[in-house]
């Protein structure tokens, strides 16, 4: 009978398991390692795990068997259907008040539906959110952890203990119910697609318009990660714009411009779209992708559509387009995180879901990709007003974007002028301005709507009239060739 010794079970070595459990095994805890394929474990415990505080598990049976209770079985597999199977195999040795935790990307519905499952069962499950890839696993991830809150006294020794800390404190806290860890896990993937793309317009416009060299580009980074843009994302790109390839030319430059853009990012746009949340700037980015995957029809493009050329002269101060970026970046950055936490703001309404503002900011300050300076005045904000409506109602980021704002205005007409693309900033101004704007051109819409669909407006409470009265869906006859019958259906 093999004894109940294990602190914590892992499921999954591959390159997030393996690390997790190292780190767990660090901070004194006893880490059992089972994976699908046992000669994994076996050359796990022969070679890194050696000397730790790791055992390995043969079977299903014999990891349940060497865990002390309640079981804690933390799931770094495959998202999707692995996960199911897993469960299916766990569920019959647990007892009820056992914990299974996924820390895989699992799409948050898929979350929602185990975690009702297996509460019907008793097993308490706790889907989070693990970010910081290789690096993070091993040495400090941001963890994310939603579902079953009576798991929450269990885990939370050794999560926090594992996760990365900033300003000593760890970047892990309960999120909230049911699937809203691996949610909140979604929209940080989401706002990374922003920020990387943020940062490659910023690029691009130095090198097309700017006509910076990569190792130009990359002491502009260094020097914008001493400044508000201090960030794990800028460090890198500073360092890739510097690493040249064995014939000394810069590496960057010889990589094809397609990128991928399946998951996390895609689930954020549809799940924005969904809750008729304007989260521009993301599905900016995940656009931004698919434009670069069709490179061979841009190819065919660029020999037949006509666009400005670039001057040699087009920058006259080059310190003044170097600050002006930096302001274009650092405004659209605040419009991003402002548009994700409306995003989170509005599913914790349509979900349900009572969800800890501040402690999401403090679990992206350090661990994770987006990792930076900036969201410890995030987490001060929300600290200071757990409620506030948007990032753009506290003090800090209003006067920050408000001062940012002619840099990121002379950004974009340059772009444009020059015909380079700047998706992301161009959407983040587009919002900024459609936010600020009391009134937008939607009247006009509904006018169209009702012309053509007789589709009924509401009028301005200042304006109603006998015959246009406030609070009433009106249908006005355009024409004179019309009828009088509004629509109930038709959406246009
Ligand atoms: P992978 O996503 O590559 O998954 C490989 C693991 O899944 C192996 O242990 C494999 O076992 C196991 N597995 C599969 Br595939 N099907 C299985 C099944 N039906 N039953 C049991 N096990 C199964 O590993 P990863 O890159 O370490 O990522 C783990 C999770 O963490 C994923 O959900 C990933 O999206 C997420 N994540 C990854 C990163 C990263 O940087 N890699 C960062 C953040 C989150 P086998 O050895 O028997 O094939």
């Amino acid at each position: 009978m093999s004894k109940a010794v294990g602190d914590l079970g892992l499921v999954g070595l591959a390159v997030m398991g393996q690390n997790l459990i190292l780190n767990a095994a660090d901070h004194g805890f006893t880490v059992v390692a089972y994976n699908r394929t046992q000669s994994k474990v076996d050359r796990f415990l022969a070679n890194e795990a050696k000397g730790k505080s790791i055992i390995g598990a043969t079977s299903i049976e014999d990891l349940v068997a060497k865990l002390k209770k309640p079981r804690k079985i933390m799931l770094l597999i495959k998202a999707g259907a692995p996960v199911d199977i897993l469960i299916r195999e766990l569920v019959p040795h647990l007892d009820k008040g056992d914990i299974i935790i996924d820390g895989g990307n699992s799409h948050f519905p898929d979350t929602n539906r185990r975690y009702e499952e297996l509460t019907k069962q008793g097993i308490l499950f706790v889907g989070s959110g693990v970010s910081g890839g290789e690096d993070g696993a091993r040495f400090g991830p941001s963890l994310m952890p939603g579902g079953s809150a009576e798991a929450w006294p269990h885990i939370k020794n050794i999560f926090q203990s594992i996760a990365a800390k900033s300003d000593g404190e760890p970047c892990c806290e309960w999120v909230g119910p049911a699937g809203s860890g691996h949610y909140v896990k979604m929209v940080h993937n989401g706002i990374e697609y922003g920020d990387m793309q943020l940062i490659c317009e910023a690029y691009d416009i130095m090198k097309r318009i700017g006509r910076f060299t990569d190792k130009e580009i990359s002491e502009v980074f260094d020097k914008w990660n001493t400044g508000v843009l201090d960030s794990f994302l800028i460090e890198i790109t500073r360092d890739i714009l510097k690493f040249d390839d064995v014939d000394g030319k810069p590496l960057v430059e010889k990589i094809m411009d397609t990128a991928g853009q399946k998951g996390t990012g895609k689930w954020t746009a549809i799940n924005a779209l969904d809750l008729g949340m304007p989260v521009t700037l993301i599905g900016e980015a995940v656009f931004s992708r698919c434009l670069s995957a069709i490179k061979d029809e841009r190819k065919r493009a660029s020999k037949l559509l006509a666009g400005p050329t670039v001057p040699k002269n087009a920058i006259h101060d080059r310190q003044q387009f170097v600050y002006d970026l930096e302001q274009a970046l650092y405004a659209s950055k605040i419009i991003s995180y402002a548009q994700g936490f409306m995003l989170i703001r509005e599913a914790a309404r349509s979900y349900g879901w009572k969800l800890n503002n501040p402690a999401i900011a403090l679990m992206w300050r350090g661990g994770c990709i987006i990792r930076s300076i900036f969201l410890a005045e995030i987490t001060k904000a929300y600290r200071d007003d757990p409620d506030l409506e948007n990032l753009l109602f506290n003090k800090f980021f209003a006067s920050a974007v408000t001062k940012a704002q002619s840099g990121w205005r002379r950004s974009i007409a340059l772009a444009a002028t020059y015909g380079v693309p700047t998706p992301a900033f161009s959407t983040a101004l587009a919002f900024y301005d459609g936010y600020r704007s009391e009134r937008l051109p939607a009247n006009l819409l509904q006018a169209q709507r009702d012309y053509f669909g007789a589709h009924t407006f509401r009028v301005l409470p200042e304006c109603a009239s006998a015959h246009l009265p406030v609070d009433k869906d009106i249908h006005i006859n355009w024409t004179g060739h019309g009828g009088n019958i509004s629509s109930s259906t038709y959406q246009a």
